[in-house]
This record gives C-alpha cells, structure tokens and sequence, in this order.
C-alpha cells in the first residue's frame, strides 16, 4: 500500500503509528430538503454550523452532497449542483479540515478542484465522460465507489454470484484504467458502496469481506453505512434512530481495516472509535484527558 492517501492540502498517513487511527468523514448534505427553511443564505449559514460542529467532533474530513442520491431520486441540473456546492466549498475553506465534494459530474469537479475541495467522492467511479480528464491535473483525493446500475434502478433487483469477488473485480479494472490515464495510485481510495445495488444480505458480505477487499487492492478504504437501511433492517429501527447501530458499522469497518468511515454522527463515532483503539492499541491511550 502507499504510505499516504494524498488528498489535496492533505495527506493521510497509511503506514506507521499515525495510521492506526481511522478518519472520520463527516457528512454535510447541501440539497434544499436539509436547509431548516428556504433560502440559499440561511442554507449556507447552517451548512457553515454543521461543518463548524463537525469539526469540533473530530471529523477530519467533510463530504459536502449536492445532489441527492436517493433511490429514484431524479437527478440535479450541473448549474443547479453549483449553486449549492459552491457557496459552501467557498465559505468553508477556511476550516482546517479536508473538504471532499460528491458529485458524479465533471462540471462540478473542475470548479470545486479550482475552488481548492481535497477530494472528489464519485459514487459512479468516475465513469461519466470526462470526469477522468477532470481530476487529472490535480492532487485531490479520489473516492472510487462500486454501483449497481444507476441509483434510478439500483435498488429494484440487485443480483451477484460472488458480491466481494465482483465489487473487487470491478475496483480493479477502474483503478487500472484510472492509473493507466495517468492518475496516482496513491490518490485513489476505494468503497464497496453499501446501498448502492445491494440487498442487505449483500452488503454485510461486503462489510465482513472489507479487509479482503483492502488486501487484494492494496487501496485504502473508505466505507459509508451510516443510517442506511442496513442498519434498520437489523436494528428494526427507523431513519432517525439508527444513529448506535451506524456506529456499531462503523466501528465493525474499523475492525476490517477500513481508513475512512463516511457518517452523519460524528461525536459519536469519534467517542466510539477512541475507545475501541484504547483497547485494541496499546499504544493508541496517551493519558490525555477531556476531563
Ligand atoms: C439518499 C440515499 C440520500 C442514499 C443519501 C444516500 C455514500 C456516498 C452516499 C457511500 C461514498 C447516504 C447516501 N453514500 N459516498 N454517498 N460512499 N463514497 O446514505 O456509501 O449518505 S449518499
């Protein structure tokens, strides 16, 4: 594996005593649906909030969404994905944090890559036509996701014989042909996708086979299960109630060698992951207190 995954302005250690610690990705949705009320301004100052709360929590990543991805979902015109990613990618390159932007358009990737994001998370591995060319000439982190068909169809009959085997088959051949574009490796990190065309039997097949994934690709992983239907298919809990069971997957991921867990608790998930690193590193407890 490389030492780092390079991401922009930063560098995340993969090797050494820095890198037994996992990075936390803290989850800033954008679209209309998330604003408390209408308007772009009072969007942008609670977009602003969020991320300043993040922060705090111990995100050390921020993956700003403006267009939702939900299944069925009917997808976002480029200039009106500008419109809500922009203002916020601008307003927060001030915080000391590493800001990813999810999007699935070039467009949108050549003017967040010019407005400084750290990282491009594609959840269509960058397949659309030029997305490739769009990244080139940068450092930014590069988050690969593995789809099923299109989040229009994705959920309707998900179907594999081998899911691990085909979501690292397919890993492989993009990671190849990003590399053999021109692309450093050590710029790609990789996500199985959970949710994205995948009954939830598939995907915690995925979630136990994340340290193989990890090894046949030799790639740092990123895993997103955060209030998915994953988690209320075994907790039995609803959207707003999954918060224990998303940090129960994210600790799990940790576990199974992931680097980077995508989620919308993030106090939470920090909390848990000290301690679960107190306890299996018994180098990870420096004697430092909150108290
Ligand atoms: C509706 C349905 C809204 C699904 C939002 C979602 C991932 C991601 C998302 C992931 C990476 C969510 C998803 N999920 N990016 N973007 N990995 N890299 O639940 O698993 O957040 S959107």
């Amino acid at each position: 594996m490389n030492k780092q995954l390079q991401c922009g302005r930063f560098s995340f250690e993969l090797e050494g005593p820095e890198a037994r610690r996992a990075v936390v990705m803290g989850i800033l949705n954008v679209t209309p649906d998330s604003f408390s009320d209408g308007g772009r301004y009072q969007g942008l100052e609670f977009a602003f909030g969020h991320a300043e709360d993040m922060l705090k929590q111990g995100a050390t990543m921020i993956d700003i969404g403006g267009e939702s991805t939900r299944p069925g979902a009917p997808s976002v015109p480029v200039e009106e994905e500008l419109r809500r990613v922009m203002p916020a990618l601008y307003a927060l390159k001030t915080l000391d944090v590493a800001l990813s932007v999810d999007t699935c358009k070039p467009q949108v990737m050549r003017e967040a890559l010019i407005a400084g994001a750290d990282m491009i998370n594609d959840i269509n591995g960058f397949r659309a036509p030029g997305a490739l060319e769009a990244v080139l000439d940068s450092d930014c982190g590069l988050c690969l996701m593995h789809m099923q068909a299109t989040p229009a169809t994705m959920q309707q009959a998900p179907q594999y014989s081998d899911v691990v085997a085909e979501v690292i088959a397919f890993l492989r051949t993009r990671v190849d042909q990003m590399t053999a574009f021109g692309i450093e490796r050590s710029r790609i990190c990789i996500d199985p996708g959970f949710g994205f065309g995948k009954t939830v039997e598939h995907n915690y097949a995925l979630l136990r086979g994340l340290q193989r994934i990890r090894d046949e690709l030799y790639l740092p992983v990123l895993a997103g299960m955060s209030r998915k239907s994953m988690i209320g298919a075994v907790t039995g809990r609803p959207l707003e109630a999954r918060m224990a069971g998303s940090v129960g997957a994210a600790l799990a991921a940790v576990a199974q060698g992931a680097k980077i867990v995508r989620v919308h608790d993030v106090a939470e998930t920090a909390d848990a992951l000290k301690v679960w690193q107190a306890a299996t590193d018994p180098h990870a407890f420096s004697g430092a207190t909150g108290m």
